[in-house]
């Protein structure tokens, strides 16, 4: 059994797809961010970087627990668990590999970024910061375009956890300004995947999840944000 800590955002979106991909067993076990849970000493303990999501495999290595968190190495440990959504030829495995980083530390990051500075930051003051992302947002969205333009999926021909990883920040596309029928390989490629089991069980879940976020208090937000008090520079 697998203890699965989150809430709603696209970095644990990946994870409840995964787990319904490969029917895995699991726990889900809410995390309020927006009400400051991952401050906690028991949540400190399960990741030192106090952000979800993150696991606990009671069948871990050896038969034994084990926890892991970053979303990209949940499901790098998943699909080696399983033996599922990761080739085994070294090479396609590496391709899928890039692509997986290319979500965690460009898609993650950049649109995560965005959706900061245009729902909650101030816009006066900082438009540099606002135009400086969504460049980059949109630029991501061609990159992929082009990349889904070569392959059926973004690690190759077939299905991967790079395009788990990447499907749940794309959900939002309008929203990025990203104009999908401009998009047909894009198109193609999320339309497929929003069909899948998988995906649609995701969604049903989270939409059965309660978040403090429509309530969270400025102290809460100034915490998540790091802002205000919070603020280290
Ligand atoms: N690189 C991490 C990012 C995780 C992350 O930013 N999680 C957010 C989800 S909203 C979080 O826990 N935020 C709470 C906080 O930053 O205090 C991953 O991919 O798992």
């Amino acid at each position: 059994m697998i203890d699965f800590y989150g809430l709603t955002s696209p970095n644990v979106q990946k994870i409840f797809i995964m787990l319904e991909e490969c029917g895995l067993p699991y726990t889900f076990k809410p995390v309020d961010v927006w009400a400051s849970a991952q401050h906690s000493s028991e949540f400190a303990k399960l990741n030192p970087n106090k952000k979800i999501p993150v696991i606990v495999d009671h069948e871990g290595p050896g038969g034994k627990p084990y926890t892991v968190f970053e979303s990209g190495a949940i499901l790098m440990y998943l699909a080696d668990k399983t033996g599922k959504f990761m080739p085994k030829d070294m090479a396609k495995k590496y391709d899928v590999i890039q692509w997986l980083m290319v979500q965690v530390t460009g898609v993650g990051p950049s649109f995560g970024n965005f959706t900061h500075f245009n729902m909650f930051a101030p816009k006066p003051g900082n438009e540099y910061s606002f135009s400086r992302y969504k460049t980059e947002v949109l630029r991501l969205y061609e990159l992929i375009e082009q990349r889904l333009g070569q392959t059926k999926y973004l690690g190759g021909n077939e299905y991967s956890i790079a395009d788990m990883a990447t499907f749940p920040w794309t959900r939002q596309h309008t929203a990025h300004g990203a104009k999908i029928d401009q998009m047909p390989n894009f198109k193609r490629w999320f339309e497929e995947l929003s069909a899948r089991a998988a995906v649609k069980a995701m969604i049903a879940k989270q939409a059965d999840i309660k978040s403090s976020r429509e309530s969270a208090t400025d102290d809460n937000k100034d915490r998540f944000f790091g802002r205000g008090k919070y603020a280290r520079a």
